[in-house]
């Protein structure tokens, strides 16, 4: 497995060692969730991963946590419906949740359905109090699209920090990475709420997945995490 091709100040990158610890210990799906009434109460840190419908969010939360069919994928944009919530870490005492979200932009449901994904999920990114960190998945070959912008704005002003991540990378040719690591790096200087480092990622390959394993044990509670560095 590639090392994670990170951009940006790599001064402060996290400890590779306690994501794999982590993402090692255990994952369960705790429930799909279609109102914000039905979501788990918790007081455990939580990153949710929001992104146009098919970028890969479904696939990077299997990626990351090594289970090839614990989040359902599709070749059907709109596969995800529901926002469903994993538990990670030492068995029943989980030290983050992971939250897949439904995509927005697209979907070949009623536009009222699709409408009703959205608000619910611009209702969670701006009022989920446990809530750490956003991962904003953008597809590696498109770059940042208009809804993207506004799903970043809508964060910057709720002043919930998120983090982008590019997906699909497998699928650029060479230097195309960093022409596009380049474009969107100057396009995240302009918005106050988001993270510097720019993750690339490819779930088919693998690349940049241990450095996302390692920014996630970072943002959990260390002592809920239980992770003992080795001296
Ligand atoms: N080549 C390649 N294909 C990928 C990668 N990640 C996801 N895909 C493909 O992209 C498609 C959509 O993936 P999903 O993970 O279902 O996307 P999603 O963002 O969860 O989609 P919605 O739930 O519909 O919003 C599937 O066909 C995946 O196999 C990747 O890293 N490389
Ligand atoms: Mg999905």
């Amino acid at each position: 497995m590639a090392a994670a091709p990170l951009n940006g100040p790599d001064d402060d990158a996290p400890d590779a060692e306690a994501g794999r610890w982590l993402f090692a210990q255990s994952c369960e799906f705790v429930r799909g969730v279609v109102a914000m009434e039905g979501l788990p109460a918790t007081e455990i840190a939580e990153v949710a991963f929001a992104g146009r419908s098919n970028v890969g969010k479904s696939s990077l939360v299997n990626a990351l946590t090594g289970r090839k069919t614990l989040a359902r994928t599709s070749n059907t944009p709109g596969r995800t419906k529901e926002l469903n919530f994993f538990a990670l870490g030492r068995a029943g005492a989980p030290a983050i949740m992971l939250a897949d979200l439904p995509g927005y932009g697209y979907a070949r449901e009623t536009r009222s359905r699709v409408n009703e994904w959205t608000d619910l999920v611009m209702a969670y990114l701006q009022g989920r109090v446990p809530l750490r960190r956003v991962f904003v998945l953008i597809d590696a070959r498109h770059g940042v699209k208009e809804n993207d912008h506004e799903v970043m704005l809508l964060l910057d002003e709720a002043a919930v920090s998120y983090q982008v991540v590019l997906t699909k990378t497998d699928k650029l040719k060479t230097g195309e990475l960093e022409m596009r690591l380049k474009e969107v790096g100057a396009d995240i200087r302009r918005h106050v709420a988001a993270h510097p480092r720019i993750a690339a990622t490819s779930s088919e390959k693998g690349d940049g997945i241990a450095g996302l394993r390692a920014e996630i044990a970072s943002l959990a509670d260390p002592a809920v995490l239980g992770y003992k560095a080795r001296p």
